[in-house]
């Protein structure tokens, strides 16, 4: 096959897989949502601060599948590693430590945790942390911020690495789900029970998560472990990520996100 060939072969994967999602579940026109992590020059760049091998081979891909979900109406964010100067993450903050040690942290619900240390990356308004330039972001989509508190790291793009903090990532697609709610129930102006599940339970609206971005063994995999709480259906799709891989990161990985029932195609 020529390069062109196997280029329009992908993408018709993509599209075939993206349509039976949304066939599968559809009531709406908007069923699905995108979540693209942290595609940022620092982990994009082979010359970036945290580099992830090969990021940029995804950027194609990645533009075509938020191209097709936007056109369809579909939910799609976009993550932004946003660190503070000096975060805590980094391992210049510590004293005789180097970038990917792991250290012991201290978070007051939490006993014996550890974290990894990075080297300084995706400083708030600094060129690394912007996304990379091939990378189309739609006016329409929501990007949400994550790591801008400087003791807290975040991975997931819900909630921080002391499983607590909110990032607002959650609120916002309950929200949405309710306007969706709302918009295509004709009665429910005479209906004061705004839950057509009847029993308190949010209803979904939005029933499947795509995840893909960097890094497979950190962000995306954290992100996709956490919207398995909003989501039925959560799928990473493993061609359209790349992974730091420190020691058996990556298949750590894999077996958390399977053991939570992210599906990753
Ligand atoms: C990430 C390490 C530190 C990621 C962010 O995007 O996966 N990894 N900060
Ligand atoms: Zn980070």
């Amino acid at each position: 096959m020529t390069a062109p060939e196997e280029e329009e072969e992908r993408r018709k994967g993509i599209r075939d897989f993206v349509n039976a999602r949304r066939n599968t579940n559809n009531t709406n026109n908007k069923t699905l949502c995108l979540i693209v992590v942290d595609v940022q020059n620092d982990f994009m760049l082979p010359s970036g601060a945290l580099s992830v091998a090969n990021a940029e081979e995804i950027i194609d891909d990645v533009n075509y599948l938020v191209d097709i979900m936007t056109a369809e109406k579909d939910l799609v964010i976009f993550t932004q590693d946003w660190h503070c100067p000096k975060h805590d993450s980094f391992a210049s903050e510590h004293r005789g430590k180097k970038p990917f040690d792991v250290v012991e942290i201290e978070h007051d619900n939490e006993e014996n945790a550890t974290t990894t240390l990075w080297p300084d990356h995706c400083v708030q308004n600094t060129k690394g942390a912007e996304f990379h330039e091939k990378i189309r972001v739609p006016a329409s989509a929501k990007v949400i911020r994550k790591g801008f508190r400087k003791r807290v790291d975040s991975y997931s793009a819900f909630v921080e690495n002391d499983k607590r903090t909110e990032t607002g990532l959650g609120e916002y697609i309950r929200g949405v789900n309710k306007g969706l709610e709302l918009s295509s129930s004709s009665s429910y102006s005479s209906n004061n029970n705004h839950n057509s599940n009847g029993d308190g339970t949010p209803t979904r609206i939005i029933t499947d998560c795509i995840v893909v971005g960097v890094a497979f063994d950190y962000c995306v995999r954290f992100t996709a472990e956490d919207a398995r709480e909003l989501f039925d259906t959560v799928v990473v799709l493993e061609d359209l990520t790349r992974a730091v891989g420190l020691g058996h990161s990556r298949e750590e990985a894999r077996a958390a996100m399977e053991k939570k029932g992210v599906r990753i195609v």
